[in-house]
């Protein structure tokens, strides 16, 4: 830019270093330190233990200037931090696209409370507009109304094969026969809770949320937008001559056309036997499809929730309160 101003090169340059030195001088680095901990709080004539940063509640202000960088190291010293979590954006909805997942391993040596699966594959589902999302909020917030909803669900970002000009992006589970896969799977979608199921295959569910489930196994689960979901799935012994669709689709109580009512599809594709050393997939078999609960079946979704129980076994215990049994927890043992 400097050149448009017609200075010789390297004045434009000594500018440009100049100007970086002056930009360094004015931004600085602040560094933070969190420690995750539990401390003792007092409030309303009660003390109980509570997660804290640095033994603060409310936890400490992170102070910067626009143009600073900060480096926040975090110490997590509370028990039980392993499982699948997810990161996301809270400005405005920025959350549509920045997310991710966080996988926390449990210690070495710690076994998984099943047998190790063969691989881990996580699954984000989440949720994609055509148009620029902050101009749907924006709209939402002028006009009072309910945003406008999304144009397709994603499986890792990708909307596949049942949206318009999406088939080539489309999430691929290359899987060998006898095999089983964990997949993490991560609803960050805004507002929707999701059906998901794999055609042909049934899903073991062993972890919700970071904590293990005493396992159970369904055709569909459901996973509420936030959730975490962790599941087994064991391909068929033998290849199947088949690709099967990895679909999810809402559920919801609202009236139709009020919420985005479109279903997102990954495939699930076998290792051809006999492979050599590079592995290969037919993607030109006949494709199976699973048959999805009605967008509003809230019988399956009580059914489904109602099997969730915390696995609380001696090895992998479950903080269950331990106080005289109250009504509700002696009807659910
Ligand atoms: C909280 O109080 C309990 C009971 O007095 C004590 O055992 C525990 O160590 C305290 N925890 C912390 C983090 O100070
Ligand atoms: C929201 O949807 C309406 C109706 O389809 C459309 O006219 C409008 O442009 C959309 N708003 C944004 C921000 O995309
Ligand atoms: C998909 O493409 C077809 C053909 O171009 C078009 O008629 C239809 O409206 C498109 N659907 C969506 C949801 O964009
Ligand atoms: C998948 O399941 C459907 C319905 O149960 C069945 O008709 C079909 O034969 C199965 N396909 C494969 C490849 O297992
Ligand atoms: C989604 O809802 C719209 C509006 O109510 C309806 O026309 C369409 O058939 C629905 N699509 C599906 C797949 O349910
Ligand atoms: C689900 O929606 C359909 C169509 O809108 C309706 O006929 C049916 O009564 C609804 N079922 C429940 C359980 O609300
Ligand atoms: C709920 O589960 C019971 C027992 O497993 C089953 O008979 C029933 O059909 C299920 N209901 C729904 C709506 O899925
Ligand atoms: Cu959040």
């Amino acid at each position: 830019m400097a050149i448009s101003y017609g200075l010789p090169a390297p004045c434009s340059l000594l500018m440009a270093t100049l100007l970086l030195l002056i930009v360094q001088a004015q931004s600085v680095t602040r560094h933070y330190n969190f420690n995750v901990q539990m401390a003792n709080v007092t409030r309303l004539c009660g003390t109980k233990s509570i997660v804290t940063v640095n033994g603060e509640y409310p936890g400490p202000a992170l102070l910067a200037r626009e143009g600073d960088r900060v480096v926040v190291r975090v110490t997590n010293r509370v028990a039980h931090n392993r499982g699948t979590l997810w990161w996301h954006a809270h400005i405005s909805w920025l959350r549509a696209t920045v997310y991710g997942a966080i996988i926390i391993l449990p210690k070495h040596g710690v076994p998984y409370p099943f047998a190790a699966p063969h691989k881990e594959v996580p699954v984000v589902f989440g949720e994609w507009w055509k148009a620029d999302t902050e101009a749907v909020v924006r709209q939402a917030l002028r006009t009072g109304g309910a945003p406008n909803i999304s144009d397709a669900f994603t499986i890792n970002g990708l909307p596949g094969p049942l949206y318009n000009c999406s088939a080539k992006d489309t999430f691929k589970l290359k899987v060998e026969p006898g095999k089983t896969y964990m997949l993490r799977l991560v609803n960050a979608a805004l507002n929707d809770e999701l059906f998901f199921s794999v055609a042909n295959h049934t899903l073991t569910v062993v972890e919700v949320d970071a904590v293990y489930v005493k396992p159970f196994t369904v055709k569909t689960l459901i996973i509420s937008p936030g959730q975490t979901t962790n599941v087994l799935l064991t391909a068929k012994p033998f290849h199947p001559k088949a690709n099967f669709y990895m679909s999810a689709a809402p559920y919801s109580t609202i009236r139709p056309g009020t919420f985005d009512n479109t279903t997102v599809a990954g495939i699930l594709e076998y290792q051809k036997p006999g492979s050599p050393s590079v592995p290969s997939f037919d993607k030109d078999l006949p494709l199976s499809k699973p048959a999805l609960p009605r967008f509003n079946d809230t019988g399956f979704v009580t059914n489904f929730t109602s099997k969730l129980r915390s696995l609380a076994t001696p090895q992998y215990p479950a903080a269950v309160p331990r106080g005289p049994p109250t009504k509700r927890s002696s009807q659910r043992p």
